[in-house]
């Protein structure tokens, strides 16, 4: 095989300040305010996150998951415009426009409600030039139907378009031919790169990884020391920007349910009954579907609002209640006997889903 038929193009397409740009196109005077979008808690008040803000409101440095609370302090001296999560018009306007990008596609992965992969290879017959131009495409094609703008990246795999798209933030495009990757990849902060969290990057910097350039200097061995051998060699692929994962379609990302405890607590019977009603509807919705999961996770919010999540993967698909109760009770014990702080929000996910009948669209779950 030739170097030209080995090169993927992919696209990777992100809209910009997702929610809040939703809410400014159904509400033209929100334009030119500064705009944030919450989740507010069950517990009434300012209690609960900023899910996102649009750019106008990122100069004030909101972000998402910070307290609204905080968000409003930032903004007091300004007129700003704070509304309440509305998911039924995101997953609508989502199911627009991935619908759009289907039809650029080869190949095509929806990664978030807001984000998809598309192989765009043979169309473009490996060149970049030509899928720039369909980037470009895609983009006015986006903002004439849907009056939206999103960045995108176009790079020989995933994980490069991926971080391209997140590179000119907002109303971008960015393409790095295959020759660039690694140098493209090379003065980003390590925090960029895709599956470096919070604590992993915490590990990097301790290591005096401060750029993915720094990462892809180190020997493979020293990382899979460190990382273990799986991570281990994707960090040092990555790094590299090399990525063979192919864009594969999923037929649904997830089916999840997610809420605030009435008070923070350590109590596991108490977290457990919450967990059982959230467990049920899920199941309920599994059923409905006529779907079939092999992931089960749970997601905890702590006190101090730090984020968790424990997922376990089953040997074969299934749709029984009772193994998805067991198992993110299991996880439920296994978090609480790992960590001291009381729980603010529990919520349970079911995800590698298989379906009977793929009639039903993404759109329709959340
Ligand atoms: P993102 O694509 O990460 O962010 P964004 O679209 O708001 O902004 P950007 O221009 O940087 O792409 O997430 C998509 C949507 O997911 C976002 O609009 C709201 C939701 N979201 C949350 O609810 N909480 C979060 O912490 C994040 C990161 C996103
Ligand atoms: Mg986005
Ligand atoms: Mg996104």
């Amino acid at each position: 095989m030739s170097t030209l038929e080995k090169t993927r193009v992919i696209a990777h397409v992100d809209l910009d300040y997702f929610f809040a740009q939703c809410e400014e196109r159904e509400n033209p005077t929100y334009k030119d305010k500064p705009v944030v979008v919450c989740v507010y808690s069950a517990r009434g008040g300012e209690s609960g996150a900023v899910s996102t803000a649009n750019y106008i409101a990122r100069k004030f440095g909101v972000k998402s998951g910070m307290p609204i609370v905080l968000a409003k302090r930032l903004l007091k001296d300004v007129e700003a415009v704070f509304l309440p999560v509305n998911h039924e018009l995101y997953r609508r306007i989502s199911g627009e426009i991935m619908s759009i990008l289907r039809g650029y596609a080869d190949g095509f992965e929806q990664e978030s409600i807001d984000e998809a992969s598309l192989d765009v290879t043979d169309r473009v017959e490996h060149d970049f030039n030509r899928a720039k131009a369909l980037a470009s495409g895609i983009k006015n094609e986006i903002l004439d139907k849907e009056r939206l703008t999103c960045s995108i990246g176009v790079a020989p795999n995933k994980l490069v378009a991926k971080i391209g798209a997140g590179f000119q933030k907002p109303n971008g495009l960015t393409v790095v031919i295959p020759e660039d990757a690694k140098n493209f990849l090379s003065p980003l902060p390590i925090g960029k790169l895709y599956g470096v969290g919070r604590k992993t990057e915490k590990t990097m910097l301790e290591l005096g990884i401060k750029t993915i350039g720094d990462l892809a200097q180190r020997r493979i061995e020293d990382l899979i020391k460190v990382f273990g051998m799986k991570l281990g060699i994707y960090f040092h692929d990555a790094a590299n920007g090399i990525d063979e994962s192919p864009v594969h379609e999923r037929s649904i990302l997830q089916i999840s349910r997610i809420t605030t405890l009435k008070e923070d607590t350590r109590d596991v019977d108490e977290v457990a009954e919450e967990l059982d009603r959230l467990c049920e509807d899920v199941h309920k919705r599994v059923v409905d579907g006529t779907f079939r999961f092999r992931s089960v996770g749970i997601m905890i919010v702590a006190e101090n609002m730090s984020i968790h999540s424990r997922t376990r993967t089953l040997n074969s698909h299934t749709n029984d209640s009772e193994t998805l109760r067991a198992v993110s009770h299991e996880l439920l014990e296994r978090f609480m006997k790992g960590s001291h702080l009381n729980i603010r929000r529990i919520g349970v996910r079911v995800t590698d889903l298989s379906s009977a009948s793929k009639q039903k669209s993404l759109s329709e779950y959340g």
